[in-house]
């Protein structure tokens, strides 16, 4: 099975909080434009032949509409994680009994800290990128219930400076990957292609089934990425200003 065939998705409504989301730059987002955001990104998801489950927003939880950080999934199960910033340690109790709801099988990191904004789904196997929010006893813990799921995991560093591991990269096709210049080297045997000078962000976008949904402001990327499958550009320039990205915003797997 394709590791980007996907049939359904988690998303979270963002809460009119999420001005204040964490955010490395000076510029806050608009709500307005954030909701506008978001509400392309799920048309994109259902366009791509998804099921989407939209959850309730959480005001108390600025950056919670980031579903992707408290959790991991696959077809085989769930890992709730444990986010590594204090203002998001209590979205992953919030995601708890969705997980419970729709997977057979949920497991949960109970040492360390670990953002799913960190783990790469290959082909061969998942990585997961220390960070400022995954320590190494976090991603140590990852890789063990990973392999209680079937899975095979590493750790890798993610570069200084870098939010999370995709922040800098994604997966293209079963055997290519995109990556800044920074994250070359690290992908196995995978064919690794770099972001044009200037169009770093553009790393984080997401492939789904035949789709690829890429930034709309990152055009030669898009223009590289072309031939591998239909290209979708979304705004990200409000999410961008929280040091968000495209895979930031849901969880997706294959239903069996
Ligand atoms: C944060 O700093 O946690 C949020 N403002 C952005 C999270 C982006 N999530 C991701 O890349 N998976």
């Amino acid at each position: 099975m394709s590791v980007f065939a996907f049939d359904n998705a988690i998303v979270r409504t963002p809460a009119p909080s999420v001005v204040q989301g964490l955010r490395t730059g000076a510029e806050a987002p608009t709500y307005e434009g954030v909701l506008a955001e978001f509400e392309a990104y799920l048309a994109a998801l259902e366009a791509a032949g998804l099921a989407v489950e939209r959850l309730e927003p959480l005001e108390a939880y600025p950056d919670s509409v980031f579903v992707e950080d408290p959790a991991f999934v696959l077809a085989e199960g769930a890992i709730l994680l444990k986010p590594g910033a204090c203002s998001r340690m209590g979205e992953a109790s919030e995601i708890a009994p969705v997980l419970e709801r729709r997977f057979e099988r949920v497991l949960a990191l109970d040492e360390g800290f670990a953002d799913g904004g960190d783990i790469l789904i290959l082909p061969g196997e998942i990585l997961i990128g220390l960070s400022a929010r995954t320590d190494k006893l976090g991603a140590k813990r990852f890789c063990e219930l990973a392999r209680a799921l079937g899975r095979e995991a590493r750790a890798v560093e993610t570069p200084p400076g870098v939010l999370h591991l995709k922040t800098a990269c994604a997966l293209v096709d079963e055997g290519t990957v995109i990556a800044t210049p920074a994250l070359a080297g690290m992908f196995g045997g995978m064919e690794v292609m770099e972001t044009p000078t200037g169009e770093e962000k553009a790393a984080n976008l997401l492939r789904l089934n035949d789709t690829i949904l890429i930034g709309a402001d990152y055009p030669r990327t898009a223009e590289l990425l072309a031939a591998r499958a239909q290209i979708v550009p979304l705004p990200v320039a409000e999410i961008r200003k929280i040091d968000a990205g495209l895979s930031c915003m849901s969880l997706r797997w294959k239903g069996r």
